[in-house]
């Protein structure tokens, strides 16, 4: 809009002439002044009125204008969209920046309902129904703002290091994680299914002669439970690398590239999640700890919590007390638990060279929750096609990710870190559902 300031930028100009566009967080209509608080996208500034309440026998076209006005913010319904010009001047009385406006001239642009949906109470359900009212809150939006600034570092990143970033499709002919929690879409006469990750084509980049490429996209998992943790659809971050000797550089790479994130976010935002989520946003330091998976579930026996089954995965408990652990030992936020058994990992995984049983895999934990898994992978096609053997695949079924490794593909590794909980474990949220745009879930559709 023309000649439309920001209100974020008001504090820097002089007084004088301004205008500026946004909605009605709240209207006080006191009997002699009237304020409004106007919120745009970059922050709220004070808006006032000397009031008019009525006209004397001598009142002229101007006392006429102004009893207008204050029955036209009399009339303001919280959330309209209005657009103000008006009088800025600095004030260090004014508790909201130390500046107001007088209100000169006020459009209301789109008229809000008056009665509002939801409340700062209201229960998550209900907020995420009425998820673009909730997204105006400052808390929520600064979410989406942070990971603007996490995800350009982590490009920059990539860019940097001369990753080339690809889009990969999301209708696929077959599954590319497993089987279980796959979704089915009619494909004309057909069927496809959704990509549950960008694996197989992001490791094509391999053959194709890329190097390295990273892709920021959606996946989709037909997973019914409903956790704090799992989305049927999510963001997914992704990166693979040709030339690894081990998981070891995927792991350097992963942990260079946090921190790179984590420090572009503590310097654009440092101060406002402090004050809108009550904490110190930590950078970490390099290297992460890492400790085999073996070894970390010895950990969490010694502190006394019991993985239900020997032979499974660590559970979110497991995670919880070695990241405790961790936290104690190290003071650090992050861990990589490495060398996963073979029976937890799939068939594309690189076997540990000493150690059969082994794969040369991780997770990355970060406070607690397991926010990516990465990988060296099989690149030999004897090898790869003896281990999808022995997972119960056929071999027949995957022959297009099977002919990549016909014409020549170097060792190579990369790891998938799904956005919303790298986000929700920053900012100490408690849910995936606060830190996805419009969460997807087993019952949610809508929005
Ligand atoms: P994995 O299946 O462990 O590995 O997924 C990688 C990361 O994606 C996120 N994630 C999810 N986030 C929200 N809801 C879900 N239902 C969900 N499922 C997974 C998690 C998880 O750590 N191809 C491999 C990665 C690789 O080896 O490169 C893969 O998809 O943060």
């Amino acid at each position: 809009m023309k000649n439309r300031t920001l209100v974020k930028n008001l504090a820097a100009l002089p007084d004088g002439p301004v205008t500026v566009s946004g909605w009605v967080e709240t209207v006080r209509d006191q009997k002699k002044v009237q304020f409004v608080i106007l919120r745009d996208e970059s922050g709220a500034v004070q808006l006032v009125n000397p009031a008019t309440r009525e006209l004397d026998e001598n009142a002229d076209a101007g006392a006429s204008a102004r009893l207008a006005m204050t029955e036209a913010i009399s009339a303001l319904t919280h959330g309209s969209f209005i657009s103000v010009t008006g009088d800025l001047k600095h004030d260090e009385r004014v508790k909201l920046g130390g500046i107001e406006v007088k209100i000169g001239a006020l459009e209301v642009v789109a008229e809000a309902n008056p009665e509002t949906p939801i409340a700062a109470d209201s229960s998550l359900d209900k907020r995420m129904d009425w998820r673009f009212l909730d997204l105006r809150h400052p808390k929520q939006n600064l979410i989406f703002r942070i990971q603007t600034t996490f995800l350009h570092a982590l490009r920059t990143y990539w860019v940097e290091h001369d990753f080339v970033e690809i889009q990969t499709p999301k209708l696929m002919a077959s599954a590319s994680e497993s089987r279980a929690e796959l979704f089915e879409v009619g494909y004309f006469e057909g069927t496809a299914y959704l990509a549950q990750s960008p694996q197989f084509f992001k490791q094509m980049a391999q053959p194709a002669g890329f190097g390295k490429v990273f892709e920021v996209g959606p996946a989709f998992r037909a997973d019914p439970s409903f956790t704090s943790r799992h989305a049927t659809e999510f963001t997914s971050i992704d990166a693979e690398m040709s030339w690894v000797e081990s998981h070891e550089d995927v792991m350097k790479m992963h942990e260079e590239l946090l921190v790179a994130g984590l420090t572009a976010v503590k310097a654009k935002h440092g101060a406002e999640i402090a004050e809108l989520f009550d904490i110190e946003l930590e950078v970490p330091t390099l290297p992460f700890p890492r400790i085999p998976l073996r070894e970390a579930k010895q950990i969490v026996a010694d502190r006394g919590y019991v993985i239900p089954r020997d032979d499974a995965d660590i559970d979110p408990e497991g995670e919880r007390q070695i990241s405790a652990h961790v936290r104690e030992a190290f003071g650090h936020d992050f861990v990589f638990l490495t060398d996963w058994d073979i029976s937890l990992r799939p068939f594309y995984h690189m076997r540990h060279p000493e150690d059969a049983t082994l794969t040369n895999s991780y997770d990355l934990i970060y406070n607690g929750v397991e926010i990516s898994t990465g990988a060296q992978r099989e690149h030999r096609i004897d090898v790869l096609v003896a281990q999808a053997r022995e997972k119960g695949l056929d071999p027949e079924e995957l022959e297009f990710y099977l002919d990549f490794f016909r014409y020549g593909v170097p060792p190579h590794g990369g790891f998938g870190m799904g956005l919303a909980r790298v986000m929700m474990l920053m900012l100490n949220e408690h849910s995936i559902r606060e830190t996805t745009y419009l969460f997807r879930g087993p019952t949610r559709l809508l929005p």
